[in-house]
């Protein structure tokens, strides 16, 4: 039996969680979402996502990283649940379908089996993990992370953001700081579904992505020390630059993709650029800059870094600077679990999707997930060349209904599964 979800409800719920953390955006009539992990935007978001949970007579148990987990009983429940959810945390120019259609798509398969009083062998859980983003904390996946042995519990209390404010107290000050111990759930399953946030699936022509794992992440934070001075009266050979250095910097990790001799997909960005004092007048005397660096292979983002590291001593010597860096994310690739992508795909047949296996170049929860169970996910495309973290993030109904469509099927396939 092939089941089918409330398109118009799931796009309801899109627009009103759409509305908290709302902002403007550079296109007229675009709005995006900043609802940076444990703002009073996330913590509003996760509030209005726990009533809904709650209508749906879930029972729901926050664990000591701020991780909701919201549980339907099953015919047996016995048995290790199936897990689906995703993040309500953003980027500052957030969209409003990254993370958003993975946990609310869980909920409107809820919805739907309790529609048709359906109850599944297995129990289900639906999960909204916290700072899946990383912008604010440093460091991405954190609730997940957590919750599967990859980050200790008090190293992720400990993070603090620009503004010197910890993890821990943002959970205690938002209501989110759970009794649930972290790392004792294991599902039988998990599911994630999410936007694409890429030009393939759309310019392809299908209708959904399996995806096959997620590449490697590396994050690093760069304090760049120079002396700050006149702008006008030092002359260039004086000059210790941090701001030269970092544009250098940036310069050397675009040339390290084009290079080819790290792999053709390898991806650097420099997203952050803080010069200090940030005067017209004043050579920079400091700068704090990332490096995001992915890449699919490991050996080749291995290589990747140590170049990079022998690139920051030579720079540094060079412009008369110190590089300080810390490493601030570091995952390798995954890959999902093949008979888990093999029921997605299947399912999307059942539905007369077109489908095709996909990597993911962003990260996701899934991929913690995938150390401790068997793990997938469903890719659903993007218009606007799949563009994400940007407002102009859209996917139409009829997408986000196929994707959650597949959830629904998948899940209801894999709830009935005995071992
Ligand atoms: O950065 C990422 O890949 C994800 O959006 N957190
Ligand atoms: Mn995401
Ligand atoms: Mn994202």
């Amino acid at each position: 039996m092939e089941l089918r979800i409330n398109s118009e409800r799931l796009q309801e719920s899109l627009a009103e969680l759409g509305q908290i953390g709302t902002i403007q955006s550079e296109y007229p009539g675009i709005s995006g979402v900043c609802r940076l992990a444990l703002s009073e935007e996330d913590a509003d978001a996760r509030r209005l996502v726990i009533g809904w949970m709650k209508r749906e007579n879930l029972e729901v148990s926050i664990d000591q990283i701020g991780n909701i987990y919201a549980t339907g009983p099953g015919r047996d429940n016995t048995l290790a649940p199936i897990m689906s959810g995703s993040h309500l945390d953003s980027v500052p120019t957030g969209g409003r379908f990254d993370g958003a259609l993975g946990v609310l798509g869980a909920i409107e398969v809820v919805r739907t089996l309790n529609d048709h009083n359906i109850v599944t062998r297995r129990p289900l859980t639906i999960a909204v993990f916290t700072d899946e983003e990383g912008c604010r904390f440093a460091t991405d996946m954190l609730g997940s992370a957590v919750a599967t042995g990859r980050i200790q519990l008090a190293d992720a209390w400990r993070l603090c953001d620009t503004d010197d404010i910890s993890v821990k107290s943002e959970l205690e000050r938002t209501g989110f700081l759970g009794d649930e111990q972290v790392g004792q759930r294991r599902p039988h399953a998990f599911i994630e579904c999410h936007v694409e946030q890429g030009p393939v699936l759309r310019h392809e022509g299908y209708d959904l992505g399996v995806v096959t794992g997620v590449q490697g992440i590396s994050w690093q934070r760069l304090t760049i020390i120079g002396s700050p001075a006149h702008a006008g009266t030092t002359p260039t050979g004086f000059r210790r630059d941090a701001g030269l250095t970092a544009a250098k910097i940036n310069i050397r990790i675009r040339e390290m993709c084009l290079s080819g001799n790290y792999g053709s997909d390898m991806r650097a960005t420099m997203g952050v650029v803080r010069p200090e004092p940030g005067s017209i007048n004043v050579i920079p005397g400091r700068v704090v800059a990332t490096v995001d660096l992915r890449n699919p292979v490991d050996d080749a983002m291995l290589a990747a870094e140590a170049d990079l590291r022998e690139f920051l001593k030579e720079i540094a010597d060079i412009d008369g600077v110190t590089i300080e860096s810390e490493q601030t994310a570091r995952t390798p690739a995954v890959s999902f679990n093949t008979a888990t992508q093999a029921t997605i795909a299947s399912v999307a047949d059942t539905l007369s999707l077109r489908h095709r296996p996909i990597l993911a170049g962003a990260g996701h929860d899934a991929q913690e997930w995938s150390r401790v169970c068997p793990t997938a996910m469903i890719f659903v495309p993007g218009e606007n060349d799949g563009i994400s973290h940007n407002a102009m993030e859209f996917s139409t109904p009829e997408q986000c209904a196929n994707g959650i469509n597949v959830l629904l099927n998948t899940i209801f396939t894999l709830a009935e599964e005995s071992s």
